[in-house]
């Protein structure tokens, strides 16, 4: 059984957002488009208490998009986003969720990240999703969202490990390119480490 796992589709990564994603909200079309192919549908949420440590501002003299340690762990700093219950948190609007069977929320944790929809940055906690598609006889999930260089990567790197047939659908993402290439290099990443990459257009067609 083919899964959709719909990362981090909230308003804080779209344009005008906290940590706004270029042309994230594009993708809200597509993946309306790719949700009736699927049987199962699956999002996750970044959901930070205020304290959370990878935000700058917790952190005197620091400043977004510098790289801390926390609690051991290298940290790259971000602006204020996707804080539970605010508006920045919630999902994009015109993002179709009849089809949702479920949300996982991560990042909870004010002492640990969390990028991918399976475990923290540490690999100390799981979110539960892996557990959730095995119980459900998944055994390919196609992964769609934001941020292709974070949280994308993240999730399509571990997807893998849990032994997923692992695919990206590569217009139904986009990335923060805080370095220029960062997002070339992470789908090369991915490709390497044995996702399949491809368009909407060739899953619906297919
Ligand atoms: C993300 C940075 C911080 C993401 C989440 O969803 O890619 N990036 N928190
Ligand atoms: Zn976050």
């Amino acid at each position: 059984m083919n899964a959709l796992l719909l990362v981090d589709i909230q308003n804080d990564f779209l344009p005008g957002g906290a940590l706004a994603v270029p042309q994230g909200d594009l993708i809200v079309p597509v993946v309306n488009r790719l949700q009736p192919c699927f049987d199962l549908v699956v999002a996750t949420q970044d959901w930070h208490p205020c304290e959370h440590g990878s935000f700058a501002a917790n952190h005197p003299l620091r400043e977004p998009g510098e790289l801390i340690e926390l609690h051991g762990l290298p940290q790259r700093l971000w602006p204020i986003h996707c804080v539970q219950t605010t508006t920045g948190a919630e999902f994009a609007p015109g993002l179709n969720r009849e089809k949702w069977d479920r949300v996982f929320v991560k990042g909870v944790d004010p002492a640990i990240d969390s990028y991918s929809g399976f475990f923290d940055n540490g690999h100390r906690h799981s979110t539960g999703l892996g557990e959730y598609l095995r119980s459900k006889g998944v055994t390919a999930v196609f992964v769609v969202g934001l941020a292709t260089d974070y949280c994308v990567k993240f999730t399509v790197l571990d997807a893998l490990t849990l032994g997923f047939k692992t695919h990206l659908i590569e217009d139904a993402c986009r990335g923060v390119n805080l370095e220029p290439g960062d997002v070339d290099r992470a789908l090369d990443e991915m490709r390497a480490a044995g996702t399949s990459i491809l368009t909407a257009d060739q899953l619906i067609s297919q």
